[in-house]
């Protein structure tokens, strides 16, 4: 038992010697200990901000992915566009204009949206494809028509027609290249058609202003940030009304080919050789005798400047003309660029025709009003039953009853409500399958829907009846 004690004792002795060692300060345990401290804390640090940059790239990543499954949602609306133009040729119905078949439409989990200027109220938003040939044609109006759209300055009518003619002559108020030349930065006057709409913007005279107005986002209605006066972007005269640019109204890509609406040649009556075509048609739609009596009418030297003007020198009664009209030209050319169509254009589009006054106007719009959706006149004799022999024929030449090319104002939104893509494409329904002749992103103009519908699909939900009913907001 005492020798055991005595161990215990040596034991206790060299446990208290290390202790005073220690006491005594070895700097080196010191330095380990801080330099450990300092290496954990570097450490912690370190995976603290990889932790974060983890984060971060995740959310890029979710982001990316988001982006690239709106921008694959516009591609295939894009798809479903030119489905349902082929549908409409073949089918001979017009589905341009049905809400349903544009409104929230469901890819995969995300949605798109085909979205068409609400030109009858600024407060609620419609969906469908935007008919080309009802605008004025940059290409083709006359210094005169360009005057009657809504906001349209004299020296910016006068640039348009300088910009785009060959020659060099300035317009009274337009502008050559001396004008273009002279600018900070300066350009060339293009002397050649108008390829984009928004080329405008580099015309003398031109705005954002002046082409957009206060629809800064292009949704067609009036949003609380375009009502606001100066609070917010962008300007506005907070007065409760859409000031409109001339954007909705103005267009260059309306053309179509020269023939009747089977796709066979027309016949020229301003042609002498073609008269004889002329005597045929005539003879197999009537009876001879009054085929000859037409023809008896009509002077040999006679020129038109459109089939109204042939309309009333032939003394055809309305009901002939009828029947006759569309497979009628008073052109040589294969291509007729730039034709509104009377049948489908907006009140401020045919207020830019030539000689028409806004009862005019009105008389047009009441007249083919009467007609169902897709039973519209074939021919443009119809608006001699409106418009007095003067006004008909000054109109003659600009309009027709024919549209080729629509345009879409894709909106995409992922499934997650995290991106979307918003494109504006053209599409020209003179080939089979259409053809998609522009396409460009709108995304930089803003998220032009209801801001509820990306907040819902944020929070997880799905879109609800509720959410997309919201038309105003
Ligand atoms: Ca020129
Ligand atoms: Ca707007
Ligand atoms: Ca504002
Ligand atoms: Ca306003």
């Amino acid at each position: 038992m005492v020798h055991r004690a005595k161990r215990s004792d040596w034991g206790l002795r060299i446990a208290d010697c290390g202790l005073k060692r220690a006491r005594a300060g070895n700097p080196q345990s010191g330095t380990v200990l801080i330099v450990t401290i300092w290496v954990v804390l570097v450490l912690a640090g370190l995976a603290l901000v990889f932790a974060r940059s983890i984060r971060v790239t995740a959310a890029v990543s979710a982001n990316h992915i988001a982006s690239l499954q709106a921008e694959s949602i516009a591609a295939g609306a894009l798809e479903y566009v030119v489905a349902k133009l082929a549908e409409q040729i073949e089918t001979q119905t017009s589905v341009t204009q049905t809400t349903d078949l544009y409104e929230a439409m469901q890819v995969g989990e995300g949605y798109f949206w085909i979205l068409h200027s609400n030109l009858e109220s600024d407060q609620e938003l419609t969906y469908g494809l935007t008919d080309e040939a009802g605008k004025i044609n940059l290409n083709t109006a006359s210094e005169e028509m360009l005057l009657n759209l809504p906001g349209m300055t004299a020296e910016l009518a006068a640039s348009i027609i300088d910009w785009r003619d060959t020659d060099s002559d300035v317009t009274a108020g337009g502008a050559e290249d001396e004008y273009y030349l002279l600018q900070a930065q300066p350009y060339h006057c293009k002397n050649g058609p108008f390829e984009t709409v928004a080329e405008i913007l580099l015309v003398k005279g031109a705005s954002e202003d002046l082409l957009y107005g206060e629809d800064t986002n292009l949704n067609g209605i009036l949003d609380p940030q375009e009502n606001d006066g100066d609070e917010s972007e962008p300007p506005d005269n907070a007065n409760g009304q859409l000031d409109r640019g001339f954007y909705d109204y103005v267009t260059v890509y309306s053309t179509e080919a020269n023939v009747d609406s089977s796709g066979s040649t027309r016949i020229n009556v301003g042609d002498a050789s073609a008269r004889s075509d002329l005597q045929t048609l005539l003879q197999e739609t009537f009876k001879e005798e009054r085929a000859l009596e037409i023809m008896g009418n009509l002077s040999t030297t006679a020129t038109y400047n459109s089939i109204l003007n042939f309309y009333y020198s032939s003394r055809l009664t309305f009901e002939e003309f009828s029947k006759v009209a569309d497979r009628l030209t008073t052109s040589s050319e294969t291509t007729l660029p730039g034709l509104v169509n009377v049948n489908t254009a907006p009140k401020e589009v045919l207020m830019c025709l030539p000689g028409l006054e806004e009862k005019d106007v009105d008389d047009l719009l009441a007249y083919r009003g009467a007609y169902a959706l897709g039973e519209e006149p074939n021919s443009i004799a119809w608006v001699t039953e409106v418009l007095d022999q003067t006004k008909a024929t000054g109109i003659g030449q600009y309009i027709t009853v024919h549209s080729n090319q629509y345009s879409a104002d894709v909106v995409a939104l992922s499934g997650n409500g995290r991106a979307y893509q918003r494109y504006k494409a053209v599409l020209d329904t003179q080939q089979t399958p259409p053809r998609v002749t522009y396409w460009r992103a709108l995304t930089h103009f803003g998220w032009p829907l209801d801001t509820e519908i990306v907040a819902t699909l944020r929070t997880g939900k799905p879109l609800t009846d509720t959410v997309l009913s919201r038309s105003t907001y």
